[in-house]
C-alpha cells in the first residue's frame, strides 16, 4: 500500500519562504507536479497547436484536448466541447455576458443576480443590462449568507431570462443549492449561470446532477497555473451564442465580406491558447484525484472546525457568516474589535502568516453587512493543524500590538 503523503511536502514554497499560508481563496499554491507538467509540455511538446500539420503541433494539440477532457470528466460534463477555455472564472463570466446576454436579452427581460456575488458575477450583468434595457434584480441572503431556491422563487418572474448565483461565496464559504436554483430558474424559462471559482476546488461538483446551464472557474485556485479557466457551458446554448472574441482559430471560412464560425469549442477560443497552462491545470486535476474528495472535505472541514472553535474563545472577534463550521468551506471571514483589517494583516505578515484583508471583491455585500472591510482566513488540504495554532497566536497578539486590551 502507499504509504500517506505528507500534503504540506509537496509544497516546497511554503518551507522554502517559512509561511503559513491562508489565502487560498485568491489562489492556492502550486505542487512541483503541476509546475513540471508544464515544464515537461514546453521542453517536449511546444508548438501552436489546432493549425499546424507537423508532428509536434499535432502533439501540442493533443496535449490541449486531452486536458480539455479531462475537465470534462472532473466536472461531468456530457461532451468535451461544452469545456471552453478561458483566462480565469472572470473572463468565463464575461463570456456568458457578452455572447449570451447581450444577445438574447431584450428591453423589459430581467437578470437577477445575488448581493454574495463577487464583483466578477456583477458588474458582467450591470453592463449587460445597461447595453439591453434589461432589468437587474438582487437576491438578498440572510445575514448569515443563508440564500435558498425558495428566495429567488418568491423574487423570480416570467420575464426574468437569467440567474446568475455563486456556488460558493468568496466571503460566507457556505455552498448554496445550485441544483435548486436551476429548477425554480427553468420552471420560469430562465437559465442559470453557476460561478464555482470557490467551489469546484473544494467539494465534487457535477454539472449535469446540478443541471445549471454554464458554470465558470478558474485553475489557480486549485493548484493549476495562473492564466487558464474554465467556462462549462450547455451544448445547444453554445451552439446558438455568437463567438465573443473574434480572430485567429474560431472561424471556418474568412472572406472579404465576413466569416462563418468553427465548431465548438474553438468558436470561443480566439487566438493562440495557452496549452501549458491547461496541461497544468489537467495535472492539478490528477494531483486532487490521488488524494480524492473523502480527503479534501474531510480535512478542510476539520481545520475549519478547529480555527473556528479556537476563535470562540477570543471575545475581540467577530465570524461573518453561520456559525456552523461545516458551512465555511475553509473560508473564514472576521473582523477583530478596534482594528482596521489592512492593520491586521500587517500584524499577521510580521508573524509570517498570510491572510486577506479589505473588499473581497464583494463591496455591495460588505456594505449590506454594515462593513467595509474584513479579514479572511482560507484554507487548503495542504494546510493543518500548526497552521491554524500560528495563525491563532497571530491573531491573539493583535490587540495587544496595537496597544489595546485583551
Ligand atoms: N476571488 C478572492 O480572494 P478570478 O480572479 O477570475 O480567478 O476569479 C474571480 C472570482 C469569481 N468568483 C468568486 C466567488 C471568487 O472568489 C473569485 C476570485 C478571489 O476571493 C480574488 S478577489
Amino acid at each position: 500500500m502507499r504509504p500517506e503523503l505528507d500534503i504540506k511536502k509537496e509544497f516546497p514554497i511554503l518551507e522554502k519562504r517559512q509561511i503559513v499560508y491562508l489565502d487560498n481563496a485568491a489562489t492556492t499554491q502550486k505542487p512541483p507536479c503541476v509546475i513540471e507538467a508544464a515544464s515537461r509540455y514546453y521542453n517536449e511538446n511546444n508548438a501552436n497547436p489546432l493549425r499546424g500539420l507537423y508532428q509536434l503541433s499535432i502533439d501540442a494539440t493533443d496535449e490541449y484536448e486531452n486536458s480539455r477532457q479531462e475537465v470534462a470528466d472532473f466536472i461531468g460534463a456530457a461532451d468535451k466541447s461544452e469545456i471552453i477555455f478561458t483566462r480565469n472564472a472572470t473572463e468565463s463570466l464575461n463570456l456568458v455576458a457578452y455572447a449570451y446576454a447581450r444577445n438574447f436579452l431584450h428591453e423589459g427581460d430581467e437578470v437577477i443576480t445575488t448581493i454574495a456575488e463577487h464583483h466578477s458575477n456583477m458588474i458582467p450583468w450591470q453592463q449587460a443590462c445597461k447595453a439591453t434595457g434589461a432589468h437587474l434584480t438582487y437576491l438578498y441572503c440572510e445575514k448569515d449568507g443563508t440564500m435558498t431556491p425558495e428566495m429567488l422563487e418568491k423574487i423570480i418572474s416570467d420575464k426574468t431570462k437569467i440567474v446568475a448565483v455563486t456556488q460558493v461565496s468568496n466571503v460566507f464559504g457556505r455552498v448554496n443549492d445550485i441544483k435548486g436554483f436551476a429548477e425554480v430558474a427553468h420552471k420560469h424559462g430562465a437559465i442559470l449561470v453557476a460561478d464555482g471559482a470557490q467551489s469546484v476546488p473544494h467539494i465534487p461538483v457535477n454539472v449535469q446532477d446540478l443541471d445549471c446551464d454554464f458554470l465558470s472557474f478558474s485553475g489557480h485556485k486549485m493548484y493549476a497555473p495562473m492564466g487558464i479557466g474554465v467556462l462549462y457551458g450547455k451544448k445547444d446554448l453554445l451552439e446558438k451564442m455568437p463567438p465573443f472574441l473574434f480572430g485567429g482559430e474560431m472561424i471556418e471560412y474568412v472572406t472579404t465580406e465576413g466569416a462563418t464560425w468553427a465548431e465548438l469549442p474553438h468558436k470561443f477560443e480566439a487566438g493562440t491558447v495557452n496549452v501549458g497552462g491547461a496541461v497544468g491545470l489537467r495535472e492539478a486535476i490528477h494531483f486532487m484525484k490521488r488524494f480524492g474528495w473523502e480527503k479534501i472535505e474531510q480535512r478542510e472541514e476539520e481545520l475549519t472546525t478547529y480555527a473556528m472553535e479556537k476563535m470562540a474563545d477570543y471575545p475581540y472577534v467577530h465570524i461573518i457568516g453561520s456559525k456552523d463550521p461545516k458551512e465555511h468551506h475553509g473560508i473564514i471571514t472576521f473582523t477583530i474589535d478596534g482594528v482596521h483589517p489592512h492593520d491586521c494583516a500587517a500584524i499577521f505578515d510580521e508573524h509570517d502568516v498570510a491572510i486577506r484583508a479589505g473588499h473581497h471583491c464583494a463591496q455591495p455585500l460588505l456594505k449590506y453587512l454594515g462593513t467595509m472591510s474584513t479579514v479572511r482566513a482560507s484554507m487548503a488540504f495542504y494546510n493543518d493543524k500548526d497552521d491554524i495554532d500560528k495563525f491563532y497566536d497571530a491573531l491573539i497578539s493583535i490587540r495587544k500590538e496595537m496597544g489595546l486590551d485583551g
